[in-house]
């Protein structure tokens, strides 16, 4: 694990234009500025999806075709501090389903602190969480025959790139049966004026975020980045709809990491760019469906439509 993040750290500051993979945000101190991300007032994306569920709950579960006789897994892909989640549980353990849940994601941590939220809140619950990222889990899909509901919230899909998300939607679609379902939750395309702040939030929390990469690097492979020249630069058009967050050298310097041995060289205003976060519309979500076996058969939005929760089977 720490190996592969090691590798991907050379390889990403070895390339033109120099890059590091978003995933490796979620460490401890990652995390907690993840949740105060969401806690935001310009970070509309987690508000949006908790309006849906918690106001659409009993939509939600018509639409996943949920049954109260037949036992199912409730599979989360990046599941966080499951927040929006909790309310769909909630319902679900009030109506007696009968159901396991499996929260997905990178970080331990995460899965620790929902593990034990979920526990003390919810205590019928079951829950197992997996640790991995979306591609290595999805080999474990395949193992379970029981019918699976899989929720994929959050925008988490945004962080993959075009050619990543295709490859990603069909091996899941080749993952699951015809009875299973997929919830995935996409920030819808719109103004500027309403993304670009999302990722530049004034109290600079969304700064701290994508500086703690370089912090992790510092701390795990003994580097020396020295960030306070380093500069947050996130980017946003709606004509593309794709928010990028990079983080810019204010002067040329050479930064040495440790443990591989090396140095890079960075020119004053090169940048690395450290996220993607595609926004989507029914167009752009159908683009990457039609190469797949899935299909959208219904969806769920928030009151000021900035988010929608999008329905799929095969
Ligand atoms: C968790 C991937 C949905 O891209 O909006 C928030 C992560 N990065 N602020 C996103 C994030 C900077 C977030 N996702």
């Amino acid at each position: 694990m720490n190996n592969t993040f090691l590798n991907d750290v050379d390889k990403g500051l070895s390339n033109t234009p120099k890059y590091l993979l978003s995933k490796y945000f979620y460490d401890k101190i990652g995390d907690a500025l993840f949740v105060d991300i969401m806690n935001m007032p310009e970070y509309y994306l987690t508000r949006a999806e908790f309006d849906i569920f918690k106001n659409q709950t009993q939509n939600l579960i018509e639409t996943l075709k949920l049954r109260k006789d037949t036992f199912f897994e409730l599979i989360e892909l990046g599941a966080g501090d499951g927040t929006k989640t909790k309310q769909l549980l909630k319902a679900l353990d009030t109506a007696n389903y009968n159901f396991n849940y499996v929260p997905i994601d990178i970080s331990q941590n995460a899965l620790d602190q929902l593990k034990s939220s979920i526990n003390s809140e919810l205590p019928n619950i079951n829950t197992t969480p997996k640790q991995g990222d979306y591609f290595n889990v999805l080999s474990s899909l395949k193992q379970s025959n029981h019918p699976k509901v899989i929720l994929f919230l959050g925008s988490n899909i945004g962080n993959l790139n075009d050619i990543l998300a295709q490859d990603f939607l069909t091996k899941l679609a080749d993952s699951l049966q015809a009875n299973d379902k997929l919830c995935i939750g996409l920030d819808l395309i719109k103004s500027e004026k309403i993304v670009l702040p999302a990722y530049n939030d004034s109290q600079g929390i969304t700064r701290r975020f994508n500086l703690n990469l370089l912090e992790r690097i510092n701390k795990e492979f003994d580097a020396n980045f020295d960030i306070d020249t380093f500069k947050h630069q996130p980017e946003y058009t709606e004509d593309e709809g794709i928010a990028r967050s990079y983080l810019v050298s204010t002067k040329s310097q050479t930064v040495t990491i440790k443990a591989l041995n090396k140095s890079f060289h960075f020119m004053e205003g090169e940048r690395i760019h450290t996220e993607t976060s595609r926004k989507y519309n029914d167009a752009i979500l159908n683009g990457f469906l039609k190469k797949t076996s899935l299909k959208v058969i219904d969806k769920l939005m928030d009151s000021n439509q900035y988010f929608a929760d999008y329905i799929l089977n095969k």
